[in-house]
């Protein structure tokens, strides 16, 4: 039997961000027909009071939790007390309406940034709080540690199926490409796109291009989440990756093959490099029967059209 029925009433906190977005499509391609979206304008989740009076009217029976404020390293470096103070109070008012109102299921979006900065690699979900976060991006941490602990204690104590799972560095259409902001791989193909059209010789890269990182297709993490919504019922925390990870060096040549940028790449060593590895033990995702279906290079070459199509 299903868990979920196409009529559940299915709450996607965070509809316009990439992750909250994938899922939207997802859902509505498998003829989910009843998934409640707000915009900003019309709740802000931030806001205790307006968080349960929408609960209480609208009822959902299942939630994900994809709202958070989200960035990449300099972001995360620059703006610890937004990163913390937003993402706790999102998360406290989702997270325990829901138990409030007798959601069925709830599936909070953490990151593999939860884990320490010198995990074993790949980092197996045990990892957690067996060491000192990466420094970088301690504050965003907290908070995502902060919001598994509160899914693990309200299953202990009152019997709720909340969920958490643990995404790695994700990257898709509706990306932030923020030169500022954004995580690595928009941040690449934005610069590698302007680079081609000013016809410039070089391309500038944060770091040292050592460190190395797992990169997922959004449109992966959405496929998983419907999965482990159906068949994953245990407060343990579960990795979302696809096994591989690459060096910051092979991302930016591939970028810039993909986007046709064939000047030189010049390395930024004043930039923060964060972690040096984070790689995601995936064997307990595999195990349930998930597997990625984008390849990195196919899904750069379709973020790279949504790109061209959205932001240029
Ligand atoms: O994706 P990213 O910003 O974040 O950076 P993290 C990954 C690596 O790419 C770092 C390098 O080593 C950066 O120095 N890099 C090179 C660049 N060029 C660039 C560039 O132009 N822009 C950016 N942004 N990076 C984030 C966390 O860590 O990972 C978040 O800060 C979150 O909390 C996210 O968990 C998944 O992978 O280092």
């Amino acid at each position: 039997m299903q868990f979920m029925d196409k009529t559940d009433r299915i709450f996607v906190a965070g509809h316009r961000g990439m992750v909250g977005n994938a899922l939207v499509r997802r859902l509505e391609a498998e003829a989910f027909s009843n998934v409640v979206t707000r915009e900003r304008s019309q709740l802000d989740l931030t806001d205790e009071s307006a968080v349960a009076k929408f609960f209480e009217k609208e009822r959902p029976t299942i939630v994900i939790v994809a709202a958070a404020k989200v960035g990449g390293i300099k972001a995360n470096n620059d703006y610890p007390v937004e990163f913390l103070v937003e993402n706790l109070r999102i998360q406290n008012n989702v997270i325990r309406a829901a138990h409030e109102n007798g959601v069925r299921k709830l599936l909070f979006l953490g990151s593999s940034c939860i884990y320490p900065k010198f995990a074993p690699q790949p980092i197996p979900e045990t990892a957690l709080l067996s060491g000192p976060l990466e420094q970088t991006n301690e504050a965003y941490a907290i908070a995502k540690i902060a919001g598994v602990k509160l899914c693990q204690a309200f299953s202990r104590e009152y019997g709720a199926n909340f969920i958490s799972a643990m995404p790695t560095n994700l990257y898709g259409p509706n990306d932030n490409f923020d030169l500022e902001t954004s995580h690595v791989l928009a941040a690449l193909m934005r610069k590698a796109h302007e680079a081609k059209t000013r016809n410039d010789q070089k391309l500038v890269v944060w770091g040292t291009g050592k460190p190395r990182r797992e990169f997922l297709h959004v449109d992966d993490l959405a496929s998983a989440c419907l999965l482990l919504l159906e068949k994953y019922d245990s407060p343990e925390i579960i990795n979302v990756g696809c096994g591989e990870d690459i060096s910051i060096r092979e991302l930016a040549e591939l970028i810039c093959d993909v986007v046709g940028f064939d000047g030189e790449l010049a390395w930024d060593t004043t930039k923060p490099e964060g972690t040096p590895r984070k790689l995601l033990d995936v064997s307990k995702i595999r195990a349930l029967g998930w597997k990625p279906a984008i390849p990195l290079r196919d899904g750069i070459v379709r973020t790279y059209d949504w790109f061209r199509a959205n932001c240029v």
